[in-house]
């Protein structure tokens, strides 16, 4: 497994309405898509930064995993996402090393990208995301 750089950060905003003018007008970052991701549950803004992406996440359903995030814990980052080769051959191998996986087989997220997460127990406290173009 081949862990090139941190894709992006995601970040549960309530509104991303009322998030994307702060890192727009008070950081100077531009947004340059907003993407709906059905199975997640999630509507999605991306800003470059470097090499790194940051995606705030706004719920599109309560029983969603950002819904719950967001009545549990409030705003803020959410997860952390590394770019991988390829994702499937990734969660194969970190379940083999015993890593509690959310998922065992990738699926489709944001900007038709392969995804997968591991669980934050296995990542002390930090929910993990993998993902990349394979
Ligand atoms: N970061 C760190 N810990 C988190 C967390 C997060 N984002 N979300 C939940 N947890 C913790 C909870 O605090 C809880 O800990 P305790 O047992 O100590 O209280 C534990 O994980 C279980 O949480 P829960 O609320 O009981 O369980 P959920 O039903 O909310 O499931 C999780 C949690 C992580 C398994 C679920 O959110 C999930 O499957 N996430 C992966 C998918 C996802 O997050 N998609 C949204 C982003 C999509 C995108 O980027 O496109």
């Amino acid at each position: 497994m081949n862990i090139s750089h941190i894709e992006h950060i995601g970040i549960a905003v309530n509104s991303l309405d009322e998030a994307i003018p702060y890192y727009e007008n008070m950081l100077g970052l531009k947004c340059y898509a907003i993407e709906e991701v059905a199975d997640q549950k999630v509507k999605t803004a991306f800003f470059m930064v470097g090499e790194t992406k940051l995606e705030l996440l706004e719920s599109t359903s309560p029983d969603g995993p950002v819904g719950k995030f967001l009545e549990k814990k409030g705003q803020g980052v959410h997860h952390l996402a590394f770019a991988v080769d390829n994702v499937n051959d990734s969660l194969n191998e970190l379940g083999e090393k015993g890593v509690q996986l959310i998922d065992k087989t990738s699926r489709k997220g944001a900007e038709g990208l392969n995804i997968g997460f591991l669980h934050p127990k296995a990542s002390m406290g930090v929910l993990t995301e993998i993902c990349g173009k394979e």
